[in-house]
């Protein structure tokens, strides 16, 4: 079933000179990309995007470092896709995740991991609405997506 994910290419990311090369993954797995913004996120809003973790030992410097630069928000849409792109992104700590991930192919850091993908529909649903309205999600058909993503289970 099609679904939703919130992308974040994390300021690591965009200030290696990664963020074509996640876009690149993502398009090229036939992901489609419905979102988009460039922005630096302030302070109240990593709290609210890592709410979860609040009560972590590492919640303060999680939240210093999505804040310390600018990040490539995103939503990509396809069938399964929350799954697929965590498994694109491999393992939490790039010195664990495997090669051929994201993670495992450009950084070997726990905190500088690139990029944060929604681990759940839920989580999906609640990350999405906060960094986008609902009007700035845009709707239109891959002509191959039927290739892509088909046929129908
Ligand atoms: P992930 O879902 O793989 O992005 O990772 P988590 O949601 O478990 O953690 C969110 C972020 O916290 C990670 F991107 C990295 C950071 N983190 C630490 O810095 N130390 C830890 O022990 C665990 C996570």
């Amino acid at each position: 079933m099609a679904e939703r994910t919130l992308i974040i290419i994390k300021p690591d990311a965009v200030q290696r000179h990664l963020a074509g090369e996640i876009i690149s993954r993502l398009e090229r797995k036939g992901a489609k990309i419905i979102a988009a913004k460039f922005i630096h996120v302030n302070k109240q809003l990593a709290r609210r995007l890592y709410d979860v973790h609040k009560d972590k030992s590492f919640f303060a410097e999680l939240v210093e470092f999505i804040t310390s630069g600018p990040v490539m928000a995103m939503v990509w849409e396809a069938d399964e896709i929350i799954a697929t792109a965590r498994k694109m992104i491999g393992r939490t700590f790039g010195y664990e995740a495997r090669p051929g991930t994201i993670r495992g192919d450009f950084g070997c850091s726990a905190r500088y991991n690139l990029v944060h993908a929604s681990d759940s529909a839920a989580s999906a649903e609640f990350e999405i609405a906060l960094f986008f309205t609902p009007s700035e999600l845009t709707t239109y058909d891959l002509p191959d997506q039927k290739w892509l993503w088909g046929p129908d289970q």
